[in-house]
């Protein structure tokens, strides 16, 4: 009997010793140890045996089983914690990456790409940036800029007017008449500016010549159908100097128009009208789909409508007038001259990307949007 207690001892050192896991410790325990083990049951039989085995057989057993508990506890805790171990750098999570975002993340919008884009090309060419205020003076919007009395644009069909009493009082509010406003202000002084142009008035009393700098920024009219918005965003620019020349502003508008539409675009001006500038122009570019033939696959150019040519800005020269507002700045008309020039930048973000209508931008379509990305 001592022999076979001895037997299993070794047996038990040896299945403990092979289990590799804490299932396998758990297999042993049960099989040495357990309920119906041998060692158990030579145990629970020692009363059935001759009174002189009882002693050697008991102390023995029990100094097996306590051995065995005591191996298979130890290797239960190791097996655990290599499995924990093991465990925990499996599941390991690194909070410090990026998560996985439900949606892409965004992007800019594409009338600002637009935008970065033009104010990169006159950067480029030496221009400086200026932006400026929404609510304005009649003054700068609209006298400084040669807009005789009863021009239609000051009219209020055409130009959202601010009551100047909402703002504070402003002693140096002097209304469009020239009379300084009476208290309560009258509504009519105050305005959303309708171009960027005020704020080269205020580049030119801020700074002598010569002056390059551009304009960007939102502009409002009263006007809303698939080409117009009451909101819409401007780029102008201004270039003032002792010898600058309508053959300078045509040689900035081609650089221009070659860097937004493509190197070998052409460009031509066409006389206009505007109260700012004398002479005035409107610009036209050679079509990009087309090349400037006005025929495309065989058809005629949808894009140009078969004409060649697509009209992107309005220029001229600035007028002498305009001058005279900010003569006592170094602006001496019989001195300096220069050109101006404004465009739409959802007028050229339309053309080259082919957005049918204007108000695409402002609707935020996420399926429109996602396209300029
Ligand atoms: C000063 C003097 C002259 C800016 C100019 C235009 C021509 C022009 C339109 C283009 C499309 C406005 O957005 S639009 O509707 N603009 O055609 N703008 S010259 O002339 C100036 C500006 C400032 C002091």
């Amino acid at each position: 009997m001592l022999e076979r207690i001895e037997q299993i001892r070794e047996e038990g050192r040896a299945a403990i010793s092979r289990a590799s896991d804490a299932a396998a410790v758990e297999e042993a325990r049960v099989g040495f140890l357990g309920r119906k083990a041998e060692l158990t049951t030579i145990l629970r039989g020692i009363g059935e045996l001759p009174p002189e085995q009882r002693g050697p057989v008991g102390k023995t057993g029990n100094e097996v089983r306590r051995e065995l508990e005591g191996l298979i506890d130890e290797a239960k805790a190791r097996h655990e914690r290599a499995e924990l171990d093991d465990r925990l750098a499996a599941e390991a999570i690194d909070v410090t990456l990026p998560g996985t975002p439900p949606v892409l993340p965004g992007h800019l919008h594409p009338l600002t790409r637009t935008r970065r884009e033009i104010e990169d090309i006159f950067v480029g060419l030496g221009y400086r940036v200026m932006e400026g205020p929404e609510v304005e003076h009649d003054y700068y919007n609209f006298t400084a800029l040669n807009y005789p009395p009863g021009h239609p644009a000051r009219m209020l069909q055409d130009t959202f007017y601010v009551d100047a009493g909402s703002l504070g009082p402003d002693p140096a509010l002097v209304g469009s008449d020239g009379e300084p406003l009476t208290v309560p202000p009258g509504p009519r002084d105050v305005l959303l500016r309708t171009h960027t142009s005020p704020m080269q008035i205020r580049g030119m009393e801020e700074q002598e010549p010569p002056i390059f700098i551009i304009v960007p920024g939102r502009v409002y009219r009263r006007d809303s159908d698939a080409t117009h918005t009451p909101m819409f965003d401007q780029v102008e620019g201004l270039a003032v100097g002792e010898d600058i020349t309508l053959a300078d502003l045509h040689g900035t508008l081609l650089t221009f128009a070659r860097a937004v539409f493509g190197p070998d675009r052409d460009v031509r001006i066409r006389p206009h009208f505007f109260p700012f500038t004398e002479p005035s122009v409107e610009v036209d570019v050679s079509c990009f789909r087309c090349g400037g033939t006005g025929r495309f696959e065989n058809d005629r150019c949808s894009l140009c409508k078969g004409t060649g040519w697509l009209e992107i800005l309005g220029a001229g020269m600035v007028d002498p007038n305009v001058f005279g507002f900010v003569g006592e700045h170094g602006y001496d008309p019989d001195r300096v001259q220069g050109f101006a020039f404004g465009m739409g930048i959802e007028r050229i973000a339309m053309l080259k990307h082919g957005v049918p209508d204007l108000r695409m931008f402002f609707d935020n379509d996420v399926r429109m949007l996602e396209q300029f990305r």
